[in-house]
């Protein structure tokens, strides 16, 4: 009698299968975790021995892979083209508002309440407001909670093909984990690269440079990286460019249709949040043109903080109803408008490369540029930091360069531009080489080892570091000599009538009187405001005195710790390192400093000029019943000003920043309180008054 064939086990019952499923449920939430709410759960070695794992049963049965398992992430062979891909529904552009100023946005709420026959009688119309990511538009296709396909916007008809590159993308769910969502769902957004990866992949890349590496080469923003990642033919280099992504948007919805899942936009917004897409922080829901135009100038003010890039913002009527009733011009919606910031990047072309002299001597390439309008500002020189940096950037005479303004940050040469394909090769001007000498005194210019700068050795002798010794000096934040600006400085020390810092008490009415092009009345404004100056605070004459490394924080630090100029003077290194915030390199740049006879003779005779502040008692054992905590200061109070505020906090142990954050202890406001205010209060941060803050400091 023959046995009957016993029947596989069928698949579900076998534990092989149901742990791979186990796995795969775990790995795509700890990814999650992991990479869209930034809140890993367990240890990063934890999570590579489950993918193993996975992959140890997914090499045994092969039959059972799929592609939305996490280790199908990585891999893929590289392309000859993309593929086309016909978007189920198109697209669309976004109509950009070109003013950049507040009026941007009320034109726009002008167009969508005439579009709406609204008058003056009727409310506010709402809207959300989004960032606009500077990456690359992206359509992400799931069938049954599946990514089945990526693909790039195109010309909004077709894009093409990215699905193996957008695998790679961890925040991006390969498959979804909760229920609700349609059997077919796109969802829209833009793929960028935060600026912190950027300068890591950057980074990787000049090693790999360094080590030979044929066909490397570094990028100029992160916009060009996101957007070479994503196009990238082989998906294994695409896997090694790190890419985040945003979702704000949907596609192909199916079988139900947006309108029927959602009343608003917002609702569409958290509700993908909800199913795993990663939806920025920073939207709000607001009403009228004037909130449309506070977020403007908030994301302005605040832009350089965020970890990515952004170009503007994006104002959307926020009632899906209304959208509808508004529809489309051409490919463009009109209940849609992207709202810009004056460019932080612009291209231009180099003039020369000149090398300044600064205060402490250091040589800086600067390149001068045909002027350019960035980051708000015309701009005609931008820094290359150093030699090296101006090496590496290969930046030469007659180059097309991307300047970069953010902020109040020093505008720099971010990359040259290479000649278009179907330009002829051009002949191109010698390499930069700092001089070994210094350009404005002739001094042999030096490099410590392990230095990045080349510095001037002439000191005072040298006339750049002359002037901005005294510029320095006579600053607001410093002594405060008001009016001492820069062309007067200069014609004084080009006259021979400065030299040192001691010499401007020693200038008379007359000397000043009779310089070229003063009148009597601004020469007597100087002299009071030399006088004025002499009763200062220790903090701000020491800051003055220049000291390399020590800034504004650490003389205060000196000042309080020490109580008097002649202790911190011959405080030995061991005693300069139990002050707060001071570190071997400031402790011996503080003794290199007062070790100089010239230099204490320049205290002495400053002193003799009449030069005063009042010592206190030395409070290195001083209670701080701030520390530890971190404030910020914002509108106007009572009656500290800004820098007493900030003072009386420091002195107590505490932290003064200048953005609200998580980590901030407490919110001082006062009268006026603007963003910073809302901010405190988004995070649950605890705000003080004047009274209060007082009372801590008791
Ligand atoms: N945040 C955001 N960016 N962005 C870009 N939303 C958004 N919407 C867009 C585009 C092109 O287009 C829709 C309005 C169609």
């Amino acid at each position: 009698m023959t046995m009957p064939e016993t029947d596989p086990m069928p698949e579900a019952n076998n534990p092989d299968r149901q742990r791979l499923e186990a796995l795969r449920s775990q790995l795509h939430t700890l990814a999650h975790q992991y990479y869209v709410l930034d809140a890993p759960t367990v240890p990063d070695a934890e999570y590579d021995r489950l993918f193993r794992e996975l992959q140890a049963i997914e090499a045994t049965h092969p039959d059972w892979l799929t592609p939305d398992s996490p280790t199908q992430r990585v891999g893929g062979k590289p392309l000859d083209q993309f593929a086309s891909v016909r978007h189920a529904v198109p697209m669309l552009s976004i109509r950009t508002e070109t003013d950049t100023e507040s009026s941007g946005a009320q034109a726009f709420d002008t167009r969508v309440r005439k579009e709406l026959e609204l008058t003056d009688a009727d409310a506010p119309v709402e809207y959300v407001a989004e960032l606009k990511f500077d990456g690359l538009a992206i359509n992400l296709r799931y069938e049954n909670g599946v990514l089945v396909q990526a693909a790039t916007r195109g010309d909004g008809e077709n894009g093409e093909d990215v699905t193996q590159n957008i695998r790679t993308v961890g925040q991006i769910p390969l498959k979804l984990a909760t229920i609700g969502f349609p059997p077919v769902l796109e969802v829209r957004g833009e793929v960028y690269m935060r600026r912190d990866d950027f300068e890591a992949l950057n980074e990787r890349q000049r090693a790999r440079i360094a080590a030979g590496e044929k066909g490397e080469k570094t990028f100029v923003n992160p916009r060009n990286a996101a957007a070479g990642a994503v196009r990238q033919l082989d998906p294994g280099i695409a896997a090694q460019r790190p890419l985040s992504f945003f979702a704000y948007g949907v596609g192909e919805v199916a079988p139900q249709t947006v309108g029927s899942l959602f009343a608003t936009h917002m609702e569409l917004l958290q509700t993908l949040k909800g199913w795993g897409f990663p939806v920025a922080e920073e939207i709000r829901v607001v009403r009228g043109a004037d909130e449309l135009v506070a977020f403007h100038q908030h994301i302005a003010q605040t832009r350089d903080q965020l970890p990515f890039d952004i170009d503007g913002v994006v104002y959307k009527v926020n009632s899906l109803p209304l959208q509808q009733r508004l529809g489309f011009v051409t490919r463009e919606p009109r209940w849609a408008v992207a709202h810009k910031f004056p460019a932080q990047e612009q291209m231009t072309t180099v003039v020369a490369i000149d090398v300044q002299v600064g205060r402490t001597g250091k040589l800086t390439p600067v390149a001068k540029l045909a002027p350019v309008f960035v980051g708000g500002v015309t701009v005609t020189n931008a820094t290359l930091h150093n030699e090296d940096e101006a090496r590496r950037k290969d930046v030469r005479v007659g180059d097309t360069v991307i300047v970069r303004r953010a902020g109040d940050v020093i505008p720099e040469v971010v990359g040259v531009v290479p000649p278009a394909a179907d330009q002829p090769p051009r002949e191109r001007s010698a390499i930069f080489t700092m001089p070994r000498i210094c350009p404005v005194c002739g001094s042999v210019a030096v490099r410590e080892e392990g230095e990045a700068d080349y510095r001037c050795t002439g000191g005072l002798f040298c006339n750049a570091q002359c002037k901005q010794a005294i510029l320095h000096f006579a600053q607001r934040r410093a002594v405060e000599i008001e009016g001492l600006g820069d062309k007067l400085v200069e014609q004084l020390v080009d006259a021979k009538i400065i030299r040192t810092l001691p010499d401007l008490y020693r200038l008379g009415f007359t000397a000043l009187a009779g310089l070229d092009r003063m009148a009597e009345k601004s020469a007597q404004n100087i002299v009071d405001a030399l006088e004025k100056s002499k009763q200062t605070t220790l903090p701000r004459f020491l800051f003055g005195l220049g000291i390399r490394h020590v800034g504004e924080a650490t003389a205060k630090e000196l000042a309080r710790h020490f109580g008097g100029l002649d202790a911190i003077m011959d405080a030995s290194e061991e005693a300069l390192l139990q002050v707060n915030d001071v570190g071997p390199i400031v402790a011996k740049s503080l003794r290199t400093f007062f070790e100089q006879a010239h230099n204490r003779e320049v205290v002495e005779q400053l002193r003799a000029c009449g030069i005063r502040w009042e010592e206190g008692a030395a409070s290195a054992d001083s209670p701080k019943p701030l520390a530890g905590m971190t404030f910020v200061l914002t509108g106007t109070l009572p009656t500290l000003g800004r820098d007493d505020a900030k003072d009386l906090i420091e002195a107590a142990g505490g932290k003064v920043s200048g953005s609200v954050s998580k980590k901030t202890s407490y919110v001082v406001a006062g009268t006026e309180a603007g963003s910073k205010l809302t901010k405190a209060q988004e995070l649950g941060v605890a705000v003080l008054d004047e009274a209060a803050l007082l009372e801590m400091l008791k």
